[in-house]
């Protein structure tokens, strides 16, 4: 498990509009992960089904795809040692009202159609998303000055 482990994380449109881009950010930051690439985007309808084709036989899908297109997104990438799981674990539960207190969810959200944030799933599934959200060059490569602080070993 690399130190280098990216995922994508996103703040949706929810999350921006209520002033969670901070607290969001400092979790990870806090935990140690390194921000490779971050911006505010509003990619569009076409792009945000192409983010959840796995999902467009769902009976949600046009609301998700409604609530997704809402408003600004903020989409980053964070790196760092099983970056991917524990990114999912620091968001929580999928659906709000079973997240585990401490998580984002299961501290700023209640409903699972506004669940404030989004996580990859897998590692092959994050570098599809990262391929999808950002241009070749977007992610900056840096060594973090608290590396050797967060990691016994690289
Ligand atoms: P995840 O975001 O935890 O990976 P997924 O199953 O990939 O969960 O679903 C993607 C998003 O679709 C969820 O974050 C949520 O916003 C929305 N969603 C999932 N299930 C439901 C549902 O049953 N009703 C409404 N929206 C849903
Ligand atoms: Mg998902």
């Amino acid at each position: 498990m690399a130190a280098s482990e990216q995922t994508f994380i996103a703040i949706k449109p929810d999350g921006v509009q209520r002033g969670l881009i901070g607290p969001i950010i400092s979790r990870f930051e806090q935990r140690g992960f390194k921000l490779a690439a971050i911006k505010l985007t509003s990619p569009g309808k076409a792009h945000l089904e192409a983010h959840y084709a796995d999902l467009s036989e769902k009976p949600f899908f046009p609301s998700l795809i409604e609530y997704m297109n809402s408003g600004p997104i903020c989409a980053m990438i964070w790196e760092g040692r099983d970056a991917v799981k524990t990114g999912r674990a620091i968001l929580g539960a999928t659906n709000p009202l079973a997240s585990a207190p401490g998580t984002i969810r299961g501290d700023y959200a209640i409903d699972v159609g506004r669940n404030v944030c989004h996580g990859s799933d897998s590692v092959e599934n994050a570098q599809k998303e990262i391929a999808l959200w950002f241009k070749e060059g977007e992610a900056v490569s840096y060594k973090a000055a608290q590396f050797d602080w967060i990691y016994e070993k690289p």
